[in-house]
């Protein structure tokens, strides 16, 4: 018999509503949510297609150890022993540092995973905790933390409001959007304009996002200047809001200060906004009643990531369109992650690194792992979600060989992906289909959503019998190495009771423990919300929340820097500032005709995850692409191969002609390069190439302020192969 459910994806941050139909506990067909409150029946080909992910041949469904080259199912128990003995032997003689982890992108749809991995890791005494999110996003924390008092108080433009928006480095009729929940972009970008507004997009390939809006091209990592010389004529043409200014924030004067050199010919010179573009760009969101700028991956992946974002932010603020209608919101979420986290007296920004290096919202840069591995800091690895050596980078391979020198490596994964041929253990987790869960903390907790709404979902089928939640894992790896987690026995002795409740034989057992289910029902009635059940039986398709109309953050105890300001210009950006500029200026000049190299998404692919998807992927697309004129004069015509070269590696792609790119600029889709997947068989048979081998890692190549890895904008030569 057939059976229809209610659950949202959670393949990337738009956590579309969809129906899935189970037979047996087998997932048979998966439709968009036409009911979902938010998504309204949208959804993209990666959700509808989840069942060839949920069902694929190539499942781990059971521990796998690895001897020599060859895998063998193993027990649980088993596992666990082994795993908490070598990390017991590790720790003893080298620390507790010497114990990493690496979470992924998949991990940040995780809502219970982080709560047992880090307990875990604070009773290890480990603070080698690195995640991909160094490959997308911590430059963001890093400036609310600095400029608002949390990482977690992010702004988001007020879509169906605004008259101006600019949006840079960002593809959302792609991805999805990130820090941001945005359902329907495209027809709500497209909104804008025929309210009489005007959004434009700042990249250089001409994106799909472009229908909806103007473009306009920029050099790859040039956006800092146009951002300063913005922020300086915002300044300099008086519309800045003054009583705002003086009433909630601070440090104004050394803003002033630190932007009055950027002039439009000066931004102009690198960027190639010409001059008249850029002052029309200024006065139209100098003009508009309400207005924004918001900027993603493309720039946080440069090497001024953390500038970038403080000068945007910045000209959101002193402009007064933060925490105002029509501009920029200041969201709330179900709980106030900023200020528990506060509260609760938790580090978000530490220097623990001999190297000097930030841990932003806890993480260490992924760009040092290769270092800390073949310097001896790393010895042992916990990877749960991810893939590094094709989503991180990976000069020449150094990775790659790196990984493959650790005295212990453990993957949680759904699958045997690349990284996983290297361990010595994989543990199977289960798929957000069997999970019970409520949407990423950034919409639950952190409320980065024009329509803020709530849903929770139970797991829509129960996991093979062999995988284990991420909490169980985490508890039954501790308890096997000695620790203690959260820091009370008595409360290691209950969790040690609970996962045997968990996996008991004894369904009446099972039912005593302590579920997912009922960890997020406490969650939920704390928020004031209904129950879990209620949710999950009355509202399958979600619930709105109240409208967040502005006006509730600025003057209010939310504010939660020591002083209740917000900082336009704190120390640590300031320090060394102009020469960096500077420098990279007279770089830029020099440089002006080289090749850089950008990334690419890809509708049907989610980073490394969907490769393995038939239904989605039918041929390789990583391609390098490049503008006509350019590939004349290479003299290269579509599908001749080139190699493309970087100061860290070397690879060869075929071309492919694409009037979207900006002269001298090359996109290459990345996350490829899957010839040595045995344990994704159909990944392996279209595996395109890896065009991380072009990234460099190392404190060279790694922004200081944020821990973000330079990934977009590296400089490239290119010739036919
Ligand atoms: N050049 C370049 N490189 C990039 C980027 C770029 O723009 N340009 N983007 C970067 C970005 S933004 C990111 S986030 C990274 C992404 O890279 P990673 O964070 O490493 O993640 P993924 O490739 O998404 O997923 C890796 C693994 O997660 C597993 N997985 C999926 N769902 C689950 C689950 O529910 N539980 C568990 N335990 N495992 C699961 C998949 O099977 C897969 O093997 O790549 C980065 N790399
Ligand atoms: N289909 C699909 N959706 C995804 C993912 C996926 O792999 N596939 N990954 C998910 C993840 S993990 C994330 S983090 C989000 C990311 O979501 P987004 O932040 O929207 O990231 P991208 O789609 O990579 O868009 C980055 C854009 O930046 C542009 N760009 C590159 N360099 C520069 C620059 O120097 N300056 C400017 N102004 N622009 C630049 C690129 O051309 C590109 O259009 O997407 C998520 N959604
Ligand atoms: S992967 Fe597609 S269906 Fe899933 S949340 Fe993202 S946009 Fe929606
Ligand atoms: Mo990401």
């Amino acid at each position: 018999m057939t059976v229809t459910r209610h659950t949202f994806c959670r393949v990337c941050e738009a956590t579309c509503g969809l129906e899935v139909d189970v037979e047996d506990n087998r997932v048979v067909a998966i439709r968009p949510d036409k009911q979902h409150v938010v998504s309204k029946g949208y959804s993209c080909v990666k959700g509808i297609h989840f069942d060839q992910v949920q069902n694929s041949p190539d499942r781990i469904t059971q521990p796998m150890k690895r001897i020599g080259s060859r895998w063998e199912p193993i027990g649980w128990e088993q596992a666990i022993a082994e795993i908490g003995a070598r990390i017991k032997a590790i720790r003893d003689r080298d620390g507790g540092d010497a114990i990493a982890h690496l979470v992924g992108s998949a991990g940040g749809a995780n809502v219970l995973a982080p709560l047992f991995r880090n307990a875990f890791y604070k009773a290890l005494g480990s603070r080698a905790l690195f995640g991909t999110g160094t490959c997308d996003t911590t430059n963001k924390f890093r400036v609310c933390e600095d400029m608002y008092g949390s990482p977690f108080q992010l702004a988001y433009p007020d879509v169906d409001r605004t008259e101006f928006l600019a949006v840079l480095g960002a593809n959302p009729a792609v991805s999805g959007n990130t820090l941001y929940h945005l359902p329907h972009a495209v027809q709500r970008l497209k909104d804008i304009t025929r309210r009489g507004g005007r959004v434009v997009f700042i990249n250089p390939r001409r994106i799909e996002t472009a229908q909806a809006g103007e473009h306009v091209f920029i050099r790859p990592d040039t956006d800092v200047f146009l951002l300063a010389a913005w922020c300086n004529a915002l300044i300099n043409s008086g519309s800045v809001d003054e009583v705002a200014i003086a009433r909630h924030m601070k440090h104004y004067a050394a803003l002033k200060e630190a932007v009055a050199g950027w002039t439009a010919e000066r931004q102009a010179a690198v960027t190639g906004i010409d001059v008249d573009t850029f002052n029309s760009l200024v006065e139209s969101h100098r003009r508009a009643n309400g207005a924004g700028l918001y900027m993603a991956t493309g720039v946080n992946q440069g090497r001024s990531g953390t500038h970038c974002f403080w000068l945007l932010e910045c000209i959101n603020a002193i402009s007064g369109n933060l925490d105002r209608a029509g501009g920029m919101l200041m969201g709330k979420g179900i709980i106030d992650m900023a200020g528990e986290v506060k509260k609760a007296g938790e580090v978000t920004l530490k220097t623990v690194r001999p190297d000097g290096m930030p841990s932003v919202v806890g993480l260490m840069p992924s760009g040092m792992l290769a270092p800390d591995i073949e310097e001896g800091r790393v010895k042992a690895m916990i990877v749960e979600a991810s893939n590094p050596l094709l989503a991180c980078s990976n000069p020449d391979g150094r990775l790659d060989r790196a990984f493959g020198t650790l005295e212990l490596l453990v993957c949680i994964d759904l699958f045997r992906n690349e990284v996983g041929n290297l361990a010595h253990y994989i543990l199977p987790a289960p798929t957000f289909l069997e999970r019970a869960e409520i949407p990423y903390a950034l919409q639950s907790f952190m409320g980065c959503t024009p329509v803020p709404f709530m849903i929770y979902s139970d797991a829509v089928v129960e996991p093979p019998p062999g995988v284990r939640h991420e909490w169980w894992i985490y508890s039954r790896i501790a308890e096997a190495t000695g620790v203690t987690m959260f820091g009370k026995r008595w409360l290691a002795a209950l969790l040690k009771l609970n996962t045997r409740l968990a996996y008991s034989s004894r369904a009446w057992l099972r039912k005593l423990s302590l579920t997912p289910e009922k960890m997020l029902d406490g969650m939920l009635k704390k928020a004031g919300l209904p129950s879990a059940k209620t949710m999950a039986g009355e509202h399958p398709h979600g619930i709105l929340l109240p409208e967040n109309r502005g006006g509730n953050y600025l003057g209010t105890p939310r504010v939660i820097t020591d002083d209740g300001l917000v900082d336009l210009a704190p120390a640590a950006y300031l320090e060394g500032l102009q020469q960096k500029l500077e420098t990279l200026h007279a770089e830029e000049l020099a440089q002006r005709d080289a090749f850089k190299l950008i990334g690419k998404r890809e509708i049907k692919r989610i980073n490394t995850a969907s490769a393995n998807v038939p239904r989605l992927v039918k041929d390789v697309s990583n391609y390098a692409y490049i503008n006509p004129s350019d590939a004349a004069e290479l003299g290269v015509v579509n599908g001749d191969r080139v190699g493309v070269r970087s100061a860290f590696g070397a690879i060869e792609v075929p071309v492919r002609l694409s009037d979207e790119m900006m002269r001298r600029t090359v996109a290459i889709p990345q996350c490829w390069g899957h010839k040595d997947a045995d344990g994704l068989a159909h990944a392996q048979k279209h595996p395109g190439v890896n065009s991380n081998y072009l990234a460099g890692d190392g404190r060279g190549n790694i922004e200081p302020l944020s821990g973000m890895s330079h990934l977009s904008g590296i400089v490239v030569e290119i010739a036919r192969a």
